[in-house]
Protein backbone atom coordinates (compact mmCIF):
# COMPACT_ATOMS: atom_id res chain seq x y z
CA UNK A 1 0.00 0.00 0.00
CA UNK A 2 2.61 2.45 0.92
CA UNK A 3 4.62 1.44 -2.13
CA UNK A 4 1.59 1.94 -4.31
CA UNK A 5 1.33 5.42 -2.83
CA UNK A 6 4.90 6.54 -3.00
CA UNK A 7 4.79 5.30 -6.98
CA UNK A 8 1.35 7.56 -7.60
CA UNK A 9 2.87 9.95 -5.96
CA UNK A 10 6.22 10.09 -8.03
CA UNK A 11 3.80 9.53 -10.83
CA UNK A 12 2.34 12.76 -10.07
CA UNK A 13 5.52 14.83 -9.88
CA UNK A 14 6.88 13.29 -12.99
CA UNK A 15 3.64 14.81 -14.73
CA UNK A 16 4.21 18.06 -13.06
CA UNK A 17 7.60 17.89 -14.21
CA UNK A 18 6.80 17.01 -17.74
CA UNK A 19 4.43 19.82 -18.00
CA UNK A 20 6.39 22.78 -16.75
CA UNK A 21 8.65 21.12 -19.49
CA UNK A 22 6.54 21.41 -22.01
CA UNK A 23 4.97 24.51 -21.36
CA UNK A 24 8.90 26.69 -21.41
CA UNK A 25 9.28 26.22 -25.83
CA UNK A 26 7.54 29.07 -26.73
CA UNK A 27 6.67 29.18 -30.14
CA UNK A 28 4.59 32.16 -30.69
CA UNK A 29 4.71 32.01 -34.78
CA UNK A 30 4.51 28.78 -35.14
CA UNK A 31 7.61 28.41 -37.45
CA UNK A 32 9.03 25.57 -35.63
CA UNK A 33 11.81 28.04 -34.27
CA UNK A 34 11.53 28.38 -30.58
CA UNK A 35 10.78 32.01 -29.18
CA UNK A 36 14.47 32.20 -27.28
CA UNK A 37 16.13 31.15 -30.51
CA UNK A 38 13.26 33.04 -33.66
CA UNK A 39 15.08 36.20 -34.94
CA UNK A 40 11.54 37.39 -36.32
CA UNK A 41 8.78 36.46 -33.22
CA UNK A 42 5.90 37.71 -34.66
CA UNK A 43 6.46 36.03 -38.34
CA UNK A 44 6.72 32.66 -40.00
CA UNK A 45 10.24 32.38 -41.11
CA UNK A 46 11.33 28.80 -40.16
CA UNK A 47 11.96 25.78 -42.01
CA UNK A 48 9.13 25.77 -43.58
CA UNK A 49 9.82 29.01 -45.22
CA UNK A 50 12.27 30.32 -47.58
CA UNK A 51 13.22 33.41 -45.38
CA UNK A 52 14.20 30.20 -42.98
CA UNK A 53 15.82 32.35 -40.08
CA UNK A 54 18.21 34.44 -42.94
CA UNK A 55 19.89 36.96 -41.42
CA UNK A 56 21.54 39.15 -43.97
CA UNK A 57 23.66 41.47 -41.98
CA UNK A 58 24.12 39.26 -38.92
CA UNK A 59 22.33 41.78 -36.47
CA UNK A 60 19.37 39.70 -34.62
CA UNK A 61 16.48 40.51 -36.92
CA UNK A 62 15.79 38.20 -39.73
CA UNK A 63 15.74 39.36 -43.09
CA UNK A 64 11.69 38.45 -42.97
CA UNK A 65 11.21 41.24 -40.38
CA UNK A 66 13.99 43.92 -41.13
CA UNK A 67 13.87 46.94 -43.55
CA UNK A 68 16.01 48.64 -41.68
CA UNK A 69 18.89 48.45 -44.17
CA UNK A 70 21.48 50.96 -42.95
CA UNK A 71 20.96 49.89 -39.04
CA UNK A 72 19.97 53.09 -38.04
CA UNK A 73 17.50 51.36 -35.71
CA UNK A 74 14.30 52.87 -38.16
CA UNK A 75 12.59 51.97 -41.35
CA UNK A 76 12.96 55.32 -43.37
CA UNK A 77 13.36 56.58 -46.50
CA UNK A 78 16.96 56.26 -46.55
CA UNK A 79 16.15 52.59 -46.59
CA UNK A 80 13.58 53.05 -49.41
CA UNK A 81 16.77 54.05 -51.58
CA UNK A 82 18.64 51.08 -50.53
CA UNK A 83 15.61 49.12 -51.56
CA UNK A 84 14.90 50.99 -54.82
CA UNK A 85 18.72 50.12 -56.07
CA UNK A 86 17.86 46.53 -55.10
CA UNK A 87 14.71 46.51 -56.86
CA UNK A 88 16.05 48.36 -60.11
CA UNK A 89 19.24 46.08 -59.74
CA UNK A 90 21.32 48.83 -59.53
CA UNK A 91 22.72 48.18 -56.30
CA UNK A 92 22.09 44.41 -55.04
CA UNK A 93 21.44 44.34 -51.66
CA UNK A 94 21.28 40.69 -49.72
CA UNK A 95 18.84 42.52 -47.33
CA UNK A 96 16.10 43.00 -49.20
CA UNK A 97 15.44 39.89 -50.34
CA UNK A 98 12.22 40.05 -47.49
CA UNK A 99 11.20 36.64 -48.45
CA UNK A 100 14.25 34.60 -49.27
CA UNK A 101 12.95 33.66 -52.79
CA UNK A 102 16.50 34.83 -54.13
CA UNK A 103 15.21 38.16 -55.73
CA UNK A 104 13.99 41.78 -54.87
CA UNK A 105 10.27 41.70 -56.33
CA UNK A 106 7.49 43.76 -55.26
CA UNK A 107 6.87 40.81 -53.03
CA UNK A 108 9.50 41.80 -50.77
CA UNK A 109 8.38 45.69 -51.55
CA UNK A 110 4.93 45.06 -49.52
CA UNK A 111 6.66 43.50 -46.65
CA UNK A 112 8.85 47.05 -46.61
CA UNK A 113 5.96 48.92 -46.75
CA UNK A 114 4.88 47.19 -43.98
CA UNK A 115 7.24 48.06 -41.77
CA UNK A 116 7.78 51.33 -43.28
CA UNK A 117 4.43 52.35 -42.00
CA UNK A 118 4.05 49.99 -39.42
CA UNK A 119 6.21 50.13 -36.20
CA UNK A 120 9.24 51.41 -38.58
CA UNK A 121 11.36 49.41 -36.36
CA UNK A 122 13.18 45.87 -37.56
CA UNK A 123 11.94 42.57 -35.39
CA UNK A 124 10.87 42.13 -32.78
CA UNK A 125 13.49 39.32 -32.55
CA UNK A 126 14.21 36.54 -29.68
CA UNK A 127 17.16 37.06 -29.78
CA UNK A 128 19.12 39.26 -27.20
CA UNK A 129 22.01 40.51 -28.48
CA UNK A 130 19.69 41.91 -31.53
CA UNK A 131 19.21 45.90 -32.37
CA UNK A 132 23.24 46.76 -30.57
CA UNK A 133 23.73 49.17 -33.63
CA UNK A 134 26.54 49.72 -34.39
CA UNK A 135 26.90 45.66 -34.23
CA UNK A 136 30.78 44.87 -33.16
CA UNK A 137 30.09 40.76 -33.63
CA UNK A 138 27.60 38.65 -35.36
CA UNK A 139 24.21 38.10 -33.71
CA UNK A 140 23.37 34.56 -34.24
CA UNK A 141 21.55 31.79 -32.19
CA1 LIG B 1 9.68 33.59 -36.72
CA1 LIG C 1 19.00 41.70 -40.27
CA1 LIG D 1 17.21 52.56 -41.35
CA1 LIG E 1 12.35 38.20 -52.54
Amino acid sequence: MKLKLIMLVSLFAFGLAFNANAGSVVDADTDLVPDGFDNCLGLANGPNDDSNQVDADQDGYGNACDSDYNDDGFTTTLDFNTFLQAFTGAVPDAQTDHNGDGATTTLDFTRFLNDFTGAAQPGPSGLSCAGHSPNPAPCLP
